[in-house]
Parts: structure tokens; C-alpha cells; sequence
């Protein structure tokens, strides 16, 4: 692989690449966060990053740029046919971060399409087709209980209560939404849905974020389907009491309770492989060193490769909080904030990486996605697949240890444009 990597067999020089890494250092400029990059749904960090895509698009040549309702940066790159008449590719990924991030998750598959329209308009050239790509302003779901919320206006699937939904600070949905200057309305969002009729398909580059392409030394590798997840938000209620009082058989202690579940859902979700299980939040809301929690707030997001796989975890998850509930004599609540099923790569997308990939030189890898991605909504509308890119430092993700390379980019740009010139509508 490193022999065929961007030498003269490709013809691919990293100029691109290299592009994609400096937007990516300058976007993560923008940040919630002082020291690490974070960049969460409709804060200030969130609306610089959304005004200096949309300046880059303008100078890469898209015709029409413009944020929409839910804050989506959009971007056309009209075919040969103009505005009106033909169909469009739609193809992008998420802005957003999680909390002290790495700067290519998401990103990446903003930048690629962006490079490759570049490109075109530097020639002068038109497609067959329009070239829509959207940077999904929504997807990590760390604001608002409302999971995906960007790529689910863009398929109608935007639910109106998620806009009363709160964060931790009780601003609601809609209120944050025109802060950012949106109209935060229901009626403006549901227009957002993209009638699948006007559409070729749908197609994201992403990285891996996770250890498989590195472990190979594969640049890129094709998604052969996404896993399907189910996420809640929780609470235990027990009873605050004295910690040096209250005999240890006396106690309705809500944290004990959640640690219990966390470790039955790690060992459960360990039994079986391609399952996984994680409480990723946990809180003892105006906990004191010496009171007993009598109140404790938890995530829980459990996925697997097959939606019967997810299911049964899901049911014995929730089966087991409630054992452990009535045995300590607690309450709990749970907050169903995502329920996606798995999402297979339509076959003629799959084929179409497969072909770019081939193409470079570069040997197939079938792989499918623990993470889930913007593409696994849009897959409720139109065909999608994924293109997956390696991710250095093992794969990390969530973390600000995430690295691709200029090589990796490169060749990333150079698939892209593969499919799409080879794309005969
Ligand atoms: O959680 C995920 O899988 C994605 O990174 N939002
Ligand atoms: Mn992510
Ligand atoms: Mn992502
Ligand atoms: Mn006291």
C-alpha cells in the first residue's frame, strides 16, 4: 500500500489533502470550549464554523449557499440541466462536535464533495447532475434530547415536540434555534424535506473512528451497513439520606443502583460480539459527600450490527433496571431520545466506492460502521453508502487524538470525484 499510495500509479499529488487539513485546523478555531475543540448545536462556536463553510463554498464555485432552518449549511453545484431541471447528488456529513473532539468527525465529508466541486468550477465544468452537499448542522446529540435532528428535517422526519425540548441550562429547542438567528419554527422546518424524487442518492465520506482500516494499513475501506442504535436519557430516585447515619441494609441509594446497571450492561453487551453498551453520562444532581444520593441521572446507548441483536440487549437492559429497582427500592424513568435501525448500504452505492476505490489502486475492505452517521437517516429517504477513511492513532474518535493524514485525504478527494465522474445518470 505505501507503494501505490499517491505515487505516479494513482497520479494523485496531496495538494487537496492538504486543503482539507488546513479548513479542518481553521474550523476547529471555533470552539465552546478554551482548551479542547467543542462545538455543540446553535452556540456562537456553532454559527461561526456554519458562516465560514458557507464563505468557503461561495469561493469554491457553488452556485446556491445558504443555511437552512435547522441551521444546515447548503451548498449547490447546479448539473449541466441548471436549477430547475435533472436530478442532484445530496452528499455531506456533520458539523457539530462532541465535546472535546477530534476535527475530522463529520467534517471530512463536508470538505471532500467541497474539494471536488472546487475543481469542476475551477475548469468550467458541469455535471450531468447537480452536486448538493449539506453540512448537517445536528448530529452528535449533545444539546438536545432530539437525536439527529439536522438529517431527520432533511427526510420530514423532524418531530415539532423536540422544539420544547430543554438543555441543561432549560433553554428549549426553539428558543436556542433563534438565538442562532433561526426561525425555530415548526412549518419552516418541515419544509426542509427533500423530495426523494429530485434525487440520485445520497453519499458520505467518513472517518473510520475506529481501529480496522489502521490496523490493515487501508486508507479507505467500504461500508457495508450501518449499526443501529437505541439511546435514552434516565433517572433513578431513591432517598437522600444521612452517609453516616443510615445503616447500609437501610438505604435507597440511586447511584449504587445505576452502578449496578452499568456493570450488568458492560457484561452483557460483552457476551455477544458486534454489541455494544454504553452509559456515557452519569450524575448525582446536587450530590453531597456526606448525603446518600437520592437522585441519579444516566445515558444509555446500546447498539449492534443487527437490530435483534440491539432489541434483545435493549430488553434486558431495561428488564435488569428494573430488577434492580424493586430490589433497592427505587424508581426510575427512562427518555427513549434515538431508536435507528441498522442501515445497509444500498448495493449500486456500495458498488460505485467499490469501483472508485478499485480504481486507485487500492484493495477492498468490507466493513460495517459502529458509529452512526447522517446517512442512516438519510437512508429512510433515499439509496445511501458510505466511504469510510482511516483514521490515525488507532482509529481514535470522540477524542482530540483523531488524525487523518494529507495521503488519506487525498485519496479520500480522489474517490469521490471517481464515483462522480463515473456516475451515468
Ligand atoms: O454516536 C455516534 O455514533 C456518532 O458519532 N454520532
Ligand atoms: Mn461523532
Ligand atoms: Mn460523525
Ligand atoms: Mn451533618
Amino acid at each position: 500500500i505505501a507503494e501505490i499510495r499517491l505515487n505516479d500509479k494513482c497520479g494523485v499529488q496531496p495538494a487537496r489533502g492538504q486543503q482539507l487539513w488546513d479548513w479542518a485546523a481553521e474550523l476547529a478555531r471555533h470552539s465552546d470550549d478554551a482548551e479542547f475543540l467543542t462545538c455543540t448545536y446553535a452556540t456562537p462556536a456553532h454559527t461561526a464554523v456554519a458562516e465560514q463553510l458557507m464563505a468557503w463554498m461561495r469561493d469554491c464555485g457553488f452556485d446556491d449557499v445558504h443555511r437552512d432552518a435547522v441551521g444546515n449549511v447548503v451548498g449547490v453545484y447546479h448539473g449541466t440541466a441548471g436549477a430547475t431541471a435533472g436530478q442532484r447528488l445530496l452528499t455531506g456529513s456533520h458539523f457539530d462536535t462532541v465535546r472535546r473532539a477530534g476535527r475530522f468527525d463529520g467534517r471530512l465529508g463536508i470538505f471532500v464533495p467541497m474539494l471536488v466541486v472546487r475543481d469542476l468550477h475551477r475548469a468550467g465544468r458541469r455535471l450531468p447532475f447537480g452536486l448538493e452537499v449539506v453540512g448537517f448542522s445536528e448530529e452528535e446529540c449533545q444539546r438536545f434530547p432530539a437525536d439527529f435532528l439536522a438529517s431527520s428535517a432533511v427526510i420530514g422526519a423532524f418531530d415539532a415536540d423536540w422544539l420544547a425540548r430543554t438543555d441543561a441550562a432549560g433553554i428549549t429547542l426553539a428558543d436556542a434555534m433563534r438565538a442562532a438567528g433561526l426561525p425555530g419554527s415548526d412549518e419552516a422546518i418541515q419544509a426542509l424535506r427533500r423530495d426523494p424524487a429530485r434525487y440520485l442518492g445520497f453519499v458520505e465520506v467518513h472517518i473510520e473512528q475506529g481501529p480496522v482500516l489502521d490496523s490493515l494499513d487501508l486508507p479507505l475501506g467500504i461500508v457495508t451497513s450501518i449499526n443501529g442504535s437505541r439511546r435514552y436519557t434516565g433517572e433513578v430516585i431513591g432517598l437522600a439520606s444521612h452517609a453516616g447515619t443510615t445503616p447500609m441494609g437501610q438505604r435507597r441509594d440511586a447511584a449504587a443502583g445505576v452502578a449496578e446497571l452499568i456493570l450488568f450492561c458492560e457484561q452483557r453487551a460483552a457476551a455477544v460480539p458486534d454489541v455494544v453498551g454504553t452509559v456515557g453520562m452519569l450524575e448525582v444532581p446536587s450530590g453531597s459527600i456526606n448525603v446518600i444520593p437520592g437522585h441519579c441521572r444516566f445515558s444509555l446507548d446500546l447498539r449492534a450490527t443487527t437490530d435483534e441483536a440491539r432489541d434483545a440487549l435493549d430488553a434486558d437492559v431495561r428488564a435488569k433496571l428494573d430488577e434492580i429497582c424493586q430490589r433497592r427500592g427505587l424508581s426510575f424513568t427512562l427518555q427513549p431520545t434515538l431508536a435507528a435501525n441498522a442501515a445497509p448500504s444500498h448495493p449500486a452505492w456500495q458498488a460505485r466506492w467499490e469501483a472508485a476505490v478499485t480504481a486507485l489502486g487500492l484493495p477492498l475492505h468490507r466493513l460495517p460502521s459502529g458509529a452512526g452517521h447522517d446517512a442512516m437517516k438519510l437512508h429512510e429517504l433515499l439509496p445511501q453508502a458510505m466511504l469510510f477513511v482511516r483514521g490515525g492513532n488507532g482509529g481514535i474518535s470522540h477524542n482530540p487524538l483523531e488524525s487523518v493524514t494529507v495521503d488519506d485525504a487525498e485519496l479520500a478527494v480522489a474517490a469521490f470525484e471517481h464515483l462522480i465522474e463515473n456516475l451515468h445518470v
